[in-house]
Parts: structure tokens; C-alpha cells; sequence
């Protein structure tokens, strides 16, 4: 009986000593927890061995995209892709026009020498390589335009940045207009031009 009782004894003191350790250590002042907080992360980071993606993107110019945020009207859209999502800023945002001729206008609420455009689709590589054909034109008045970029086609490669840039001679210019003729990743009866972000500098 008193083997028995001291072997209980050994027991519960094997069970109790260490929870009283541990709530000993832990109620300690002397206890010294050290907490780490790692950074956030404000941009992707990228090994300098590996190929930036961006270096391939065709340039833009450097200057202000003037016709960013300004009023624009263009042809009937599809679905939710409606006018507004063409000058928002956000290539994450797109236009399409519900079939062809697909045309825009940005006023620019103001004349300015313009001298290029450009034209973006998101880059991300979902969006398979496509062309698209576009004509340009300008107006000082609302009313009366006068082409300054004629009607050609143009590659859209998630590889380039999914965007393309038209130069032409510098012109005045309040209204900037561009038609779009056809969309070879969207050629069927329903299907339209396709824009996410026009720029004009
Ligand atoms: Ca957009």
C-alpha cells in the first residue's frame, strides 16, 4: 500500500512540476520575448538573374498622357466594357465596342500639339496576341477632323506589353478620335474593338 501511494506521489509530481515550471517562466518578469516583424512588402521582388518582362514593353512617351481621366464618348459597348474604362488609368479595365467601325473621341478639354498615341490591352499573357486596325484623327472644333494617322493594322503581344504606339506629325488638337476597323482575336458577328486604356501625348 505504501509502494503504491509513492509510486501516485512520483506520478503527480511528474505531471504537475512542469506546468508549475512553465507558469513559473512564463509569469516572470525576466522572461524576455523578443518579437519580430518582418516588413511588408511594397513591390515584387525580382533576382537580378531573371529577365524583367517590362524591358521587352514597347516605350511610351515620357511625357503627360493628356487625354487620362478626360470626357470620352464612344460607340455602343458589350456586357459591362462600357466607354469610361478607356481612360480610367487601370489596363486592368477595358472597352469593347458592340461590332465595327468601333470609334472614340476624348475631348481634351483644351487644344494641345499631339504628337502620339497609344493604345493598351491588359498585359497579362491571357490575352492572346491579337491585331487590331486603327485609324486616327483630330479636331480643334468638335465638328470637323482631319485624319492624321491612316488606317493600319496593329499587333498587340502580351510580350510587348500588350500595347502599341502610333507617332505622327504633331497637330493641334481638342478632339482626339480613333476609329477601330477590326479586332482579329474578336472577329465574330457580336465581337468588337477592344480597349484598355487610349493615351495621347
Ligand atoms: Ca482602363
Amino acid at each position: 500500500m505504501k509502494l503504491k501511494f509513492c509510486i501516485a506521489l512520483l506520478a503527480a509530481m511528474i505531471l504537475i512540476l512542469p506546468s508549475a515550471a512553465w507558469a513559473e517562466t512564463a509569469d516572470s518578469d525576466d522572461t524576455i520575448v523578443t518579437i519580430v516583424r518582418t516588413p511588408e512588402q511594397e513591390h515584387a521582388e525580382r533576382p537580378p538573374c531573371f529577365p524583367d518582362p517590362s524591358d521587352n514593353y514597347i516605350r511610351l512617351p515620357d511625357t503627360e498622357n493628356i487625354a487620362q481621366g478626360k470626357p470620352v464618348q464612344a460607340s455602343a459597348h458589350n456586357d459591362v466594357y462600357v466607354s469610361r474604362n478607356l481612360n480610367d488609368g487601370k489596363v486592368e479595365t477595358y472597352w469593347e465596342s458592340k461590332g465595327f467601325p468601333a470609334e472614340m473621341t476624348v475631348d481634351l478639354e483644351g487644344v494641345h500639339t499631339v504628337s502620339s498615341a497609344a493604345f493598351c490591352l491588359n498585359p497579362s499573357a491571357i490575352w492572346e496576341p491579337r491585331t487590331q486596325e486603327i485609324t486616327l484623327l483630330v479636331s480643334t472644333d468638335g465638328e470637323n477632323y482631319t485624319e492624321i494617322s491612316p488606317a493600319a493594322v496593329y499587333e498587340f503581344d502580351a510580350e510587348k506589353g500588350n500595347r502599341i504606339r502610333i507617332d505622327f506629325e504633331p497637330a493641334e488638337a481638342a478632339f482626339f478620335r480613333a476609329v477601330i476597323t477590326s479586332n482579329s482575336a474578336y472577329p465574330a458577328h457580336s465581337g468588337g474593338a477592344q480597349v484598355a486604356e487610349i493615351c495621347v501625348y
